[in-house]
């Protein structure tokens, strides 16, 4: 039923293009719409990235009705051995899961759907020990419990951690860097959720960039966060800087563009 290969291992990715209404994506505070060339240049930029570190990449259609649905990670996980269909916490996001779940059935066997609640993926960090679901703004106590529901059918345990206040998702403030390390932020770090792991920490400033993304060898970090990559760089990583800063205007990291699996 398992995969043998890593958490960060991916060999199968699907993204979303952005719409025109991109430049409307939500965003918790105002710094100015991003433009749609400059979305797309990045994201076109991110798939040629994740082609070069060894994944083949489903590209689909963009959906003009759904501004943040470039976002795929959040309306559903996929695993090894299945899909999960998530419900995004927030009205605007809720139709993406409807959207994307065609996509999901032809792909994958066995794909589940909550029971009740709401969970966006962004808050849902896999770890080669289990799953952590951030509760957030975005995610209910209800949708962790079926959440975990569901993980277990897939074999795999859930486990439940607070996002810090004011935080989008769980992933925003951290992600996975190897079996025994994450990047986080100190104030996810304080919380305790990553006592057991080798942690580096965010510098002051550079917090929008904990949400990297590791895949096979390489971890992508965004370009804006000159600290965050000399640290990855000086501990051995192989580190691929990637423009983030018109997604970053919609609150978005590096994560959130795709969903990722190995088959
Ligand atoms: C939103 O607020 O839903 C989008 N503007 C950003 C979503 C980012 N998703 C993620 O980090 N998984």
């Amino acid at each position: 039923m398992s995969s043998n290969h890593k958490v960060y291992e991916f060999d199968s990715v699907i993204v979303r293009k952005p719409s025109q209404s991109v430049t409307g994506g939500l965003r918790a505070v105002d710094q100015g719409s991003p433009t749609y060339s400059g979305v797309k240049a990045e994201h076109d930029a991110y798939i040629a990235a994740l082609e070069t570190a060894g994944v083949t990449v489903q590209v689909l259609e963009p959906l003009e009705e759904f501004p943040d649905s470039i976002f795929v990670e959040d309306p559903a996980l996929v695993f090894h051995q299945g899909a999960i269909l998530l419900r995004p916490g927030i009205d605007s996001r809720e139709g993406e899961t409807a959207a994307i779940a065609p996509v999901l059935r032809e792909r994958f066997e066995t794909v589940l759907e909550l029971a009740g609640g709401y969970v966006d993926g962004g808050d849902v960090l896999y770890t080669p020990d289990n799953i952590i679901i951030g509760l957030s703004a975005r995610t209910t106590q209800e949708g962790a419990d079926a959440l975990i529901d569901c993980l277990e059918k897939f074999g795999r345990k859930g486990v439940v951690f607070n996002t810090p206040p004011n935080v989008l998702h769980f992933k925003t403030d951290c992600s996975l860097l190897d079996d025994e390390t994450v990047l986080t932020t100190a104030r996810l770090a304080a919380s305790g959720v990553f006592d057991s792991y080798k942690k580096v920490i965010t510098p002051g400033g550079e917090e929008a960039g904990a949400n990297a993304l590791r895949v096979n060898d390489t971890v992508f970090v965004g370009r804006d966060f000159p600290g965050i990559i000399s640290m990855l760089v000086s501990e051995g990583y192989k580190v691929v800087p990637l423009e983030t800063s018109q997604i970053g205007k919609i609150d978005a990291g590096l994560s959130c563009m795709s969903l990722r699996w190995h088959s």
